[in-house]
């Protein structure tokens, strides 16, 4: 992947997300590539995911907000899928949890980890899965962009590491021999669904720009 900017004028883009996990580690690849990252506005309303695909709800929340805001807009998908689980939580990934009560002390995404633990304790061992990511790239008066990544692995019985969000301390990498909850931001997004993704998108962005 080139570091050098996409063009010589700088592109303004809103991430249409309010994970702050996921902006953390999309914003810092794409200033590197020349683009002005802002965040959602806060008083930007709910977007409702009404899809029941990844690319379905990323194009939903892409569009909400070019639409709106009459700005390019980068909007990000995602979830774990478990094989055990017939493919859940998938779509409902950042919900999963939300039909159980929290527990002091926890979190949306300790809770959605509890469930999970909880939902495999039937299954036996190994619990393969994957995490999905699709990105959508919404700009007024231009294609849409759509692209998507796939990051291996199986979830652990033990949560580890203090690093990224969501799922990530239950992930192993076994290519890797690594959690996902204990890489640095670097080291996820050079495995990571989001990184692939990401990567596959501003490829596409450099064609269109040497094409044009
Ligand atoms: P936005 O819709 O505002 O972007 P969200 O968290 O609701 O935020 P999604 O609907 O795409 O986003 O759900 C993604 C969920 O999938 C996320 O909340 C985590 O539970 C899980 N997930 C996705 N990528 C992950 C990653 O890299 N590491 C751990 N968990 C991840």
């Amino acid at each position: 992947m080139s570091s050098s900017p996409l063009s010589s004028r700088t592109q303004t883009l809103i991430l249409a997300t309010r994970n702050q996990g996921k902006v953390r580690e999309i914003a810092d690849a794409l200033r590197h590539f020349g683009f002005d990252v802002r965040p959602l506005p806060d008083n930007f309303p709910e977007i409702e995911e009404t899809g029941s695909t990844f690319e379905e709800n990323a194009l939903i929340k892409a569009h909400a907000v070019a639409d709106a805001l009459g700005l390019p807009a980068l909007a990000d998908d995602s979830g774990l899928e478990v094989d055990a689980l017939n493919g859940a939580p998938g779509v409902y990934s950042a919900r999963y949890g939300h039909d159980i009560p929290l527990l002091p002390g926890e979190d949306d995404d300790a809770r959605n980890n509890r469930k999970l633990l909880d939902a495999l304790s039937a299954f036996p061992h190994p619990h393969t899965g994957r995490f999905r990511c699709c990105m959508a790239l919404v700009r007024p008066g231009k294609a849409d962009l759509v692209r998507h990544g796939v990051w291996e692995g199986v979830i652990v019985d033990t949560p580890s590491g203090n690093n990224g969000f969501g799922y990530d301390p239950l992930f192993f990498d076994p290519e890797l021999g690594r959690i996902s909850g204990e890489l640095t931001r670097e080291e996820k997004n050079a495995r990571s669904h989001r990184g692939k993704a990401l990567r596959r998108l501003i490829r596409a962005l450099e064609e269109e720009g040497s094409a044009g």
